[in-house]
């Protein structure tokens, strides 16, 4: 029932067009009338080329700033870095261009426009046509179907905001076109770019397939007398990997990909691509006790009460996107996923690895998704490449570290631009690497892959933990990175002057203490490494994150500065609740300092800031508040807010307002509901931990994934759960909490292809 989105006139702007992707190649559905717009991505045009910065004496440079920073002297510390020790940006997500299809006599009545999540298929209905648009991962392309009772004539071009030319072949346009290599930047933003010959290239092609009779002229396809037009979209591009100059083939690769889908044809390719799609979404089914909505979408998120069914289309819109942006051989689903029109992006569109891309991530494996986790994977391995030559040269350290940017090219280094005032507090943050091997555990966790465990994960978590150890130094009988940031966030000294810099923070400490914890748990489950393992522990047995401040909070520093923003969005220091599981159920007095921080920091915040939050909540079970965050992020927000503000909500095609567009909200609040049915925490499963009072009638779930390679289903009636299931590829007894008891349930035996099959 919460599978459509559903409007009853065309978009307008791309906060209204509807969303398909494939991993690679995205497009937004506009569903116009007389004229049908795309807008089109491939995840792999992006400005720059492979490049190294350096900056001369780095680690003379950051022991100083760490001297002054324990000299009291903050300021200094943050002047001298800016100016002597970060680098330049990361490269720009690029969009591709557009793709119009113009109509004669269109008709226009009876208009619908919708976008089925359970077929991942857009669809535009008016008069006598129908059109579908759909992106398959089986045969690399996106489809766009028209059909018509009466004939009509249409015509199809291409244009790009990147610099390309157009061919026009017998049934083909073939755009081909390339990416700048830099990017001029004034503050955040980029605001200007250079073209030079050593810049990603990419081909295009758009091909139809008619019953009517098609020519070609001007950079135009025009079809006469049809009644049925599909037209077939790909793309490639010439990037190979962070180190190698773009100059991989694409236009054959590409024209060869269009070559097969046409020979397929649009039944066969329709039929292939609703069996790969549906064998992943259909893992999980939830059902809520709520009423069905004749509404519109963009008229339900407009009402000022948010009707019970929002919640669940919410989620289920955040599977389908991690389907559609993020499938093994992609790149990892960036700030807007795949999905990106402008030219200069906010924040590039780049990997933001101090919360946005790992949120991204944050409902994948519980959503039984475990692939969709693989472009993440193959990010962090290209940074303990990239991040190896940033811990040695810029700390003469060992292992790898990547700060709070990373891109294609693996950029690793702490960005901020010289004498960019106030750059400390997100650049001088090496802990991105911790944060996302953290990611690696869990894929451990959720699938039990010890081969993996052996040969990715371990060995990754390694040379992330070798950084810490070399980097960190002892004070006053603590192991601390210092100098060190709470991400973006800052403090007040003595004379009210906001600082970012500390002689240590709780997240840093958080991170390592999670990290070391993770690392002698593989070394157990391995057998190897014992006395790395046993360094480790020494290590551990100096890291106190957690301190609890003279008014009840979680400490977020080193000592207890006063607030520069109390309410400030980011929630570093609440890490060790969520998504990391150092605070536990057996720790009132750290839960209760936490629920503190959350109250005074409020509910309002940026869309991922939002999402955080209901996270938070539900691991502290409270469902009503997650249910009110939820709501809060279906905040009707104007699609013209597209500047930079930090208060969430949603566009009317339910994408996440920062606002400008930002997805990991999208990905945070569909991990907060999968919370509030299932967490998969310490040693066991618990059932309907964080339900909302108005869900408790009655409800089910199927397929739900938990650590330990299990998945779940169960349905509940007056709150009270009934029929749990609990279905694993190797027989088990596991621990499941539910009705206020603990249950020992054995499995039952299920092969993995038929976890991941539809149920
Ligand atoms: C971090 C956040 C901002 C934004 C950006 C992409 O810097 O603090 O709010 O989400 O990433």
């Amino acid at each position: 029932m919460e599978d459509i989105l559903w409007y009853s006139q065309p978009a307008t702007v791309f906060g209204e067009a509807l969303p398909v992707g494939n991993g690679k190649l995205g497009a937004m559905v506009y569903g116009g009338t007389g004229k049908e717009k795309l807008s089109l991505n491939l995840d792999t045009l992006w400005s720059g080329k492979p490049v190294r910065y350096s900056k001369p004496d780095a680690p003379a440079t950051f022991a100083k700033a760490r001297q002054l920073v324990w000299q009291g002297k903050p300021g200094e510390a943050e002047e001298l870095l800016e100016n002597h020790f970060h680098s330049p940006w990361t490269a720009s997500y690029l969009p591709l261009g557009n793709l119009y299809l113009t109509m004669t006599d269109p008709k226009v009545t009876g208009y619908r426009r919708e976008l089925n999540l359970a077929e991942a298929v857009a669809t535009t209905l008016f008069g006598d046509v129908t059109r579908r648009v759909f992106a398959s991962f089986p045969d690399n392309c996106i489809v766009l179907q028209v059909t018509a009772a009466a004939p009509r004539c249409f015509t199809l071009q291409m244009d790009s905001p990147l610099e390309y030319e157009i061919e026009a072949g017998a049934d083909r346009l073939i755009l081909t076109g390339h990416c700048p290599v830099v990017g001029r930047r004034t503050n955040a933003q980029c605001d200007s770019y250079i073209y030079e010959d050593d810049g990603i290239r990419f081909t295009a092609v758009a091909a139809v397939h008619t019953n009517g009779s098609v020519s070609a002229a001007e950079k135009t396809l025009t079809v006469t007398a049809a009644t049925r037009l599909t037209v077939i979209f790909s793309a490639a591009s010439s990037y190979i990997d962070y180190k190698t100059a773009p100059v991989a083939p694409h236009r054959d690769p590409c024209l060869n990909t269009v070559d097969a889908a046409l020979q397929k044809g649009a039944t066969a390719l329709l039929t292939r691509h609703l069996e790969d799609y549906r064998a992943l979404y259909g893992r999980v089914s939830v059902k809520l006790p709520v009423a069905e909505s004749s509404l519109p979408t963009d008229e339900r998120i407009a009402s000022p009460i948010k009707d019970a069914g929002l919640t669940l289309l919410l989620f289920n819109y955040g599977r389908f996107l991690t389907i559609e942006s993020s499938r093994p051989g992609s790149q990892a689903s960036n700030l807007q996923g795949i999905w990106n029109e402008d030219l200069f992006p906010a924040w590039n569109s780049n990997y933001t690895v101090n919360i946005n891309t790992e949120m991204n991530y944050w409902p994948t494996l519980a959503c039984t998704l475990p692939e969709c986790t693989k472009p993440l994977e193959d990010l962090i391995l290209r940074l303990v490449n990239t991040g190896r030559d940033t811990a040695a040269h810029y700390y003469g350290a060992d292992g790898f570290t990547c700060h709070h940017n990373t891109d294609p090219w693996g950029l690793s280094t702490p960005l901020g631009n010289v004498g960019y005032r106030f750059s400390c507090g997100f650049a001088d943050w090496p802990f991105g690497s911790a944060w996302l091997c953290a990611h690696l555990f869990w894929y451990y966790e959720y699938t039990l892959d010890t081969d993996w465990l052996r040969t990715v994960c371990y060995p990754t978590l390694k040379e992330a933990a070798k950084f810490y150890l070399s980097a960190m130094v002892e004070k006053d009988g603590e192991w601390i990175f210092s100098p060190a940031t709470s991400p973006e966030n800052s403090y007040q000294d003595a004379e009210g002057n906001p600082h970012q810099l500390d002689i240590s923070t709780t997240m840093s400490q958080t991170l390592v203490k999670e990290l070391y914890t993770n690392c002698i748990c593989c070394c157990e489950l391995l057998h190897t490494d014992k006395e790395f393992a046993d360094i480790l522990r020494g290590r551990l047995e100096k890291i106190h994150p957690f301190h609890i401040g003279n008014d009840g909070r979680l400490m977020e520093w080193n000592t207890e500065h006063p607030d520069v923003e109390v309410t400030h969005r980011h929630l570093s220091h609440l890490y060790g609740l969520y998504p990391g599981e150092l605070i536990t159920r057996d720790m009132p007095d750290l839960r209760q300092a936490v629920r503190r921080s959350l109250e005074v920091r409020g509910d309002a915040g940026t869309g991922w800031s939002l999402a955080w939050k209901a996270n938070l909540w539900a691991r502290l079970g409270d469902g009503n508040r997650v249910q009110k965050l939820v709501h809060d992020q279906l905040n009707p927000v104007t699609c013209t807010e597209m500047t930079i503000a930090v208060h969430g909500g949603s566009y009317p095609n339910l994408l996440c307002a920062h606002p400008p567009f930002q997805i990991d909200g999208n990905f945070g609040i569909t991990a907060a509901v999968a919370q509030m049915l299932l967490q998969s925490v310490e040693d066991r499963i618990l059932l309907l931990p964080a339900l909302p009072e108005e869900y408790t009638a009655g409800g089910s779930v199927a397929g739900l994934a938990a650590k330990g390679n299990v998945t779940v289903s169960f349905a509940w009636k007056d709150g009270i759960i009934t029929d749990v299931r609990v279905k694993s590829p190797v027989l088990q007894t596991v621990k499941v909490e539910y009705n206020g008891q603990l249950h020992l349930l054995k499995t039952e035996l299920t092969d993995i292809a038929e976890i991941f099959t539809a149920k």
